[in-house]
């Protein structure tokens, strides 16, 4: 059981308005707060990425799995 408490966290602190979901608006606040330059098209397919069933916006769930499978 692999430990999904930094992801966790990871989470928490891309989803700024805390609904449980990482929309790309989100996605693209955090990375100009990280002082990256991210387009709307960029942050569209991150979340495209991240995003299994296909709404438009992460879940904890979705965003963990995709963390799992992109870590070594
Ligand atoms: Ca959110
Ligand atoms: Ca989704």
């Amino acid at each position: 059981m692999p430990d999904t408490t930094e992801y966790e966290a990871t989470f928490a602190f891309v989803d700024a308005d805390s609904d449980g979901l990482i929309s790309a608006q989100e996605y693209a606040d955090l990375m100009h707060r990280l002082g990256d330059t991210c387009t709307e098209a960029q942050a569209l397919a991150a979340i495209e990425a991240m995003d299994q069933d296909g709404d438009g916006l992460v879940t904890l769930d979705e965003f963990i799995g995709y963390m799992s499978d992109h870590e070594a």
